[in-house]
């Protein structure tokens, strides 16, 4: 297995929408265990393919605690069907934007369609940490980042800082 290097903002995928899957071979297998264990590498509790630069409309989830065991989640072009009026808000973070958080509002529960591993159809009905986790990773799907819910302010001082750090790094 390999670990995938993340795209961080601003990059020009990150803005990118992402093709349907039209089928779930080993290759795409293959993406979602390098995209589950980068994920876990980083660590993170979401990864979606964009992130690593791959424009498929590809999601891994795991929001288990690092005291339980595992329970990696696969979605295979996932579809919110639903999202409830009832929102909530919590902290965000991305790891396309590294070391910025903010106060994000979404639907507190959601409903979503997807194909799993094995190529089988699925539904999940979502509340809580996984609903706002789904919310985020479809996002990243159709090219939105959590600063985009931000003031304007707030979103262009955090680009602008992510901007400042790339180029340092590239001097370094
Ligand atoms: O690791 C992550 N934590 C997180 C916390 C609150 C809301 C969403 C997330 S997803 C994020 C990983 C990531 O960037 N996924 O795209
Ligand atoms: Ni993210």
């Amino acid at each position: 297995m390999t670990i995938l290097n993340i795209l961080k903002e601003p990059h020009p995928i990150l803005r990118k929408k992402s093709q349907l899957v039209h089928e779930v071979d080993n290759n795409l297998r293959k993406l979602m265990d390098n995209m589950l264990q980068t994920m876990y590498n980083a660590p993170g509790i979401g990864l979606a393919a964009p992130q690593v630069g791959i424009l498929q409309r590809v999601v891994v989830i795991d929001i288990s605690k690092d005291n339980e065991f595992k329970k990696p989640l696969f979605f295979v072009n996932p579809e919110i069907t639903w999202r409830s009026e009832e929102v909530e808000t919590r902290e965000e973070g991305c790891l396309s934007i590294p070391g910025y958080y903010a106060e994000v509002t979404r639907s507190i529960r959601c409903k979503v369609n997807y194909t799993d591993y094995n190529g089988s159809p699925q539904e999940l009905n979502a509340n809580g940490l996984l609903a706002t986790c789904i919310q985020h990773e479809v996002d990243h799907c159709n090219g939105v980042l959590f600063i985009d819910y931000l003031s304007k302010l707030k979103k262009d001082m955090i680009i602008k800082k992510l901007l400042k750090t790339k180029k340092e790094k590239k001097i370094l």
